[in-house]
């Protein structure tokens, strides 16, 4: 059984390349959920959704988030309605937010829903939402304290961050089955996801941390940085406003009482020996995944050093 933790764009790279290289049905996806918001009185996962569609073959693979081709008409009377339009909600995309936000009204679990979903969307690899409970990134900039979204879309990750922090996470519980499936993994994979927002918040539910340090799994991370900059988005501002070091050995730092392995970029190099004083050992080699060709070669790759 292979356990992938996961946020978005980033992570959704790498399990596409996952999916091609090991049978679907033996891939647990942990997915962070404290990007969720309510937009239009409708229930938004934008991770779940980037992996699901990710899987089912259906994602934008160019935007990393929402569904191939899609259009934007209801979004775009909304907007004449007077609705705020910063959010870009597709008309297929809309769909699985409507269908989700009737189904947790009815009365169902996240997790339920989500299975329902990718069931729909013929995809074999379960999905976990990190929790059934609400959590929510919150990120405190010079100007105030706004959501995720708010931060990483409305505002184009503009403002200085001064802190970020989990509301609700101190109360939660993870999901059914994330756990059992931390505990039962041969082999544990943590996607080059954001370290503060994606993956900081599935490590923060109780009984999370511990269950990934105390599982006999192998667990083998994947840097989301080149040198002092995330690959895409703004991994490394977060970082900084954490105390982290924003580069790989932050990542690595970060995660130091689990990680068995870690895979760096080759221009990175530099860090092997300060990372593997932590007790991580390094693999060095082009963490940049523009095709599906570099998805499948990087997940090989990564799959390989479960065998050795
Ligand atoms: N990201 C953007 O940068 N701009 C958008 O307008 C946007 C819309 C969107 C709609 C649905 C969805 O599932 C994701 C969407 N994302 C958008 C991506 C999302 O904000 C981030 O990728 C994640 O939350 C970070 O992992």
């Amino acid at each position: 059984m292979l356990v992938v933790l996961t946020g978005g764009t980033g992570g959704a790279k790498l399990i596409k390349g996952l999916s091609h290289e090991v049978d679907a049905t033996e891939l647990t996806i942990i997915c962070n959920t404290a990007d969720d918001f309510a937009l239009h009185g409708l229930n938004i996962s934008p991770d779940l959704d980037t992996i699901m569609y990710t899987l089912a073959g259906v994602s934008d693979s160019a935007k990393g988030w929402g569904i191939q081709d899609d259009t934007f008409r209801v979004l775009a009377q909304l907007e004449k309605l007077g609705a705020e339009a910063w959010f870009k909600l597709g008309d297929r995309d809309i769909a699985t937010h409507i269908i989700r936000t009737h189904l947790l009204r009815a009365g169902l679990r996240l997790s339920d829903v989500t299975d329902r979903l990718r069931t729909h969307l013929g995809v074999k690899a379960t999905i976990l939402p990190m929790s059934d409970d609400e959590i929510e990134t919150r990120v405190e900039t010079a100007e105030g304290e706004i959501s995720f979204q708010e931060y990483f879309v409305k505002q184009r990750w503009q403002p200085e961050v001064k802190r970020v922090f989990y509301a609700g996470v101190e109360r939660s519980r993870a999901a059914p089955g994330v756990l059992e499936a931390l505990c039962d993994a041969e082999k544990i994979v943590v996607c080059p996801s954001n370290p503060v927002t994606s993956i900081g918040p599935i490590l923060a539910i109780p009984g999370v941390r511990n269950a990934i340090t105390e599982t006999k799994a192998h667990v083998v991370g994947v840097s989301p940085m080149i040198g002092e900059s995330a690959i895409s988005g703004p991994a490394h501002k977060f970082m900084a406003a954490q105390g982290m070091s924003p580069s790989a050995f932050g990542v690595a730092n970060g995660y130091a009482d689990f990680l068995d392995q870690l895979v760096i970029d080759r221009e990175d190099e530099r860090l092997r020996e300060k990372i593997e004083a932590l007790g991580i050992k390094v693999v060095a080699t082009s963490v940049v995944m523009k095709t599906l060709d570099d998805k499948r070669r990087l997940a090989g790759e990564v799959l390989a050093l479960f065998e050795k």
